[in-house]
This record gives structure tokens, C-alpha cells and sequence, in this order.
């Protein structure tokens, strides 16, 4: 297991490259280019430039995470080769510089989706959290207000710019149902598994997150029956998952470990996100601290899922909370997922060791 740590950018992320190279354990930043476009291409020369810099604070860059898709491929208009173009692309221009995975999602308008990015739990520290009873009928009171709690940070999946006629999009999408979405992803995914195979670089599709539907959106990246269907499209290593531990357990019937011993099994991760989350309700959850102890999901047994599968590939520490009066980016401050990396470093050792 190689284990990383998601860094926004020098532009973008108050947490400088030199803390995290002091996180035990942290050997990779899982890196992008957040200011280029969806559906435009990341130059060449841009992506070098974020290798050298982060390869000159002693870290890697074999990860990047959210090249996302471009509405026009999942709704399928008829831009969409333009952008599947563009997509092929910049997998291209990831390659030549060394990058190995990238992490992109398939939901949608928007990425994940929360009610609170700023939800005090009892110890005094701050979570992301989603209240079904919260979720607003209007979207644009929904964009709206994950820009204003977002603390100014610019978030990836809510970009303002992509968003700003938020209505006119979920427009776009009114014919799209299951079935269509399935068939567009599909299509994508024939359009560039060849250059990914030919270039070495892995596709790893991040889970919906929630895993169900959402203002009457589809979502199908939900469970272990839609990775299959996902797998099916062209079957290749190249054609893989990001397993979100998180994500997939926001739904109690999605079994985590066993989805792990499946899809790891059979060599179609290439990347893990690491969390841990707490069922507050039917649809409710708020995130936790990454010990078993403080959600609903048992991290040991995921992790001894990785383990039995001689997981070899890229993993990090998902969602922090903001503790010891961090104001960090939704999810994203330095503190509390540093501890979750040591505290993951912690159970792969014990868990690898005891199996010698
Ligand atoms: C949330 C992340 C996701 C992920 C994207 C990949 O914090 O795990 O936003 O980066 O879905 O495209």
C-alpha cells in the first residue's frame, strides 16, 4: 500500500507540502489542476510543473484526483466527442509525467453531497454531515449554500462558474434516466480504456456519494451490482474503481469489506479513500474521526479486506474534521487526517505483520 495525502494546490490549499512530507507514513500527494476547466485539457508543461514541485518536497505524484467529466458526455450531446477528446487528451499529458491513476467520478451536476460542510459534534470538532430532512427542493438554495458555509475555498464538483445556471443543467438532464446514464458512461468508457491501456494510466471511478439518488438525478456508482455493471463495460484493469470506504458505507447495506475482498480480488483498484462515517438516521449521516470506535464502519476489517488482497496500489486518508481550531477546507484540514494516516498506517502494520 502506497499511502498519499490530497493537496489542492499551492494556489488553493493553506496546508504547505513541507507538513505533509512530515506525516508519518505519507509518501505520494494525490494532486490536480483545480483553476483549468472541466472538460478542458491539463497542459502538459502544468502538470510537469506540479510533479517538480511536489517531487521537491521529497513526495510523489502518481495520483490525480477529480479530472472530471464533462456534463455534455454524461447527458451524451453531441460535444461530447470534443471533450472525450480533450479527456484522452490530458490522460495523455498525465502519463508523460508519470502518473499512474486517475480518480474521477460519474455523478450528475454535482460531486458529493452534503447538508452541513460545518456540523459540531460533541467533542467540539466540526464535520461534514448529511441530514435527509435537510435537503432543500430548491437547487439553488442548495448551490447557495454550500458556497456560503464552504469558509471562501472553492469547491471541486461545486465550481460557481459550472454552476451558475444550476437550473438550466438539471434541465439538460431531464431525459437522462438510469439506463441512458449507464449507456453514456459506457461510451466513454470504450472512447478511452484503449489510450489508458496504451498509456499505463488506470481510470478509477470514485463511488456516488451519497450512493442513491438525488433531486431527482440518477446515480450509478451506488453498490456492489453497479461496479459490476461498471466493470462490464470493458473489462481491464485499466477500468477500475476508487473503493471510497465512506461513500459505500453511507449506505448500511453496502458491505464494505466484502466489496473490497471482491474488486481488490480481482485486480480493479488501483486507489483507496479511507473514512469512517456515523448513521444518524434513515439517509443521515454525519463524518467521524477514521477510528472504528467513532462511526459505524469497522476500519480494522476493512483494511485486513486490503491486506488479504495484497493490496499493492494508492491509498489516503479520507474527510478530517476540523480539531484543535483548524479552519481547514470542507474535509480537507491537515490535522485530523493526519491522524487517520497514522492511525491507518497503525492497522495496516499490525494487520501485515500478524499474517507473516
Ligand atoms: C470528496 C472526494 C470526491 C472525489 C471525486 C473524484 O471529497 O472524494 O470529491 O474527489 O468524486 O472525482
Amino acid at each position: 500500500m502506497k499511502f498519499g495525502f490530497r493537496w489542492f494546490g499551492a494556489q488553493d490549499d493553506p496546508i504547505p507540502l513541507r507538513h505533509i512530507r512530515q506525516i508519518p507514513g505519507v509518501s505520494h500527494v494525490v494532486g490536480a489542476l483545480f483553476d483549468i476547466p472541466v472538460g478542458e485539457v491539463w497542459p502538459a508543461e502544468r502538470v510537469g510543473a506540479l510533479k517538480a514541485e511536489v517531487e521537491a518536497a521529497g513526495l510523489r505524484l502518481e495520483v490525480v484526483e477529480s479530472v472530471n467529466v464533462h456534463d455534455a458526455i454524461k447527458i451524451g450531446l453531441p460535444e461530447r466527442d470534443r471533450r472525450i477528446a480533450n479527456y484522452i487528451q490530458t490522460i495523455k499529458n498525465l502519463s508523460a509525467h508519470g502518473v499512474k491513476v486517475i480518480c474521477y467520478n460519474f455523478m450528475p451536476v454535482f460531486d458529493w453531497f452534503r447538508t452541513e460542510l460545518r456540523h459540531e459534534l460533541p467533542d467540539g470538532s466540526f464535520g461534514l454531515a448529511l441530514d435527509s430532512s435537510q435537503v432543500p427542493d430548491s437547487v439553488e438554495v442548495m448551490v447557495e449554500r454550500v458556497r456560503s458555509r464552504s469558509g471562501g475555498f472553492s469547491l471541486p464538483g461545486w465550481e460557481p462558474e459550472r454552476l451558475a445556471d444550476v437550473r438550466a443543467l438539471l434541465e439538460a438532464y431531464a431525459d437522462v434516466d438510469d439506463a441512458r446514464l449507464a449507456a453514456n458512461f459506457e461510451y466513454f468508457i470504450q472512447a478511452i480504456i484503449p489510450t489508458c491501456e496504451a498509456y499505463g494510466v488506470r481510470m478509477a471511478v470514485h463511488p456516488d456519494d451519497p450512493p442513491w439518488p438525488l433531486l431527482g438525478l440518477p446515480r450509478i456508482v451506488k453498490d456492489a451490482a453497479d461496479l459490476r455493471r461498471v466493470e462490464s463495460f470493458h473489462d481491464s484493469p485499466y477500468n477500475g474503481f476508487t473503493l471510497c470506504s465512506g461513500s459505500l458505507a453511507e449506505n448500511p447495506a453496502n458491505n464494505v469489506p466484502a466489496i473490497i475482498r471482491e474488486f481488490v480480488g480481482r485486480d480493479k483498484v488501483p486507489f483507496v479513500h479511507l473514512r469512517n462515517i456515523k448513521h444518524t438516521g434513515a439517509g443521515s449521516f454525519h463524518e467521524s474521526a477514521h477510528l472504528s470506535s467513532e462511526g459505524s464502519l469497522d476500519m480494522y476489517e476493512v483494511v485486513r479486506a486490503l491486506a488479504d488482497n495484497d493490496f499493492d496500489g494508492y491509498a489516503r486518508s479520507d474527510h478530517g474534521r476540523d480539531i484543535w481550531g483548524e479552519r481547514g477546507r470542507p474535509g480537507y484540514g491537515l490535522n485530523d487526517r493526519a491522524l487517520g494516516s497514522c492511525y491507518l498506517n497503525g492497522l495496516w502494520e499490525a494487520i501485515t505483520k500478524a499474517g507473516r
